[in-house]
């Protein structure tokens, strides 16, 4: 978890998604994240992380009022203003310029709250996912298997043709 924000809080949710059991990639994801603030004893912080095989992807914040939520490093943001759970002010979309095959969500408490304060119940929400599957998925084993089969039957039929002449 080096990657997140440090002082991570004894009490977290992490909330896991991975778009399929193999490496497919998915394209434009993007999702709502809604009420990310403050109150006098709780800070709503949300990290999230994208994944593909070839490791971790940060996420682009499109913050609606900066004002209510301040981006604190590349995957981390804190609620720095309350805001009633009914307005937009605290909603975030978050997107991904490169294909992921999944991330992960943590919500967690801030670090603005005074540490002796044991954070009382906060929560954000999360709205519907949507992505584009890439066309050419990362081939399962089986099929790399049949490529490479077709690859040498076209090399050698193309000498052959050649020969010929
Ligand atoms: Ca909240
Ligand atoms: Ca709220």
């Amino acid at each position: 978890m080096g990657a997140f924000a440090d002082n991570p809080a004894l009490y977290s949710a992490t909330m896991n998604v991975n778009f399929s059991e193999s490496d497919r990639l998915f394209s434009d994801v993007s999702f709502m994240l809604y009420d990310i603030d403050i109150g006098s004893v709780w800070q709503d912080r949300v990290s999230i992380i994208g994944f593909s095989s070839n490791g971790e992807i940060a996420p682009e914040f499109t913050i609606e009022n900066t004002d209510y939520v301040e981006q604190v490093d590349n995957y981390t943001l804190d609620g720095i203003k309350n805001s009633s759970n009914d307005v937009d002010t605290s909603n975030v979309l978050v997107s991904f310029s490169s294909s992921i095959s999944g991330f992960h969500l943590i919500f967690t408490d801030g670090d603005d709250i005074e540490s002796s304060i044991d954070p009382s119940s906060h929560g954000i929400g999360i709205g519907d996912i949507y992505y584009t599957q890439e066309p050419n998925d990362v081939p399962e084993p089986a099929s790399t298997l049949g490529l490479l089969v077709l690859g040498i039957i076209g090399l050698y039929s193309r000498l052959k043709t050649r020969r010929s002449y």
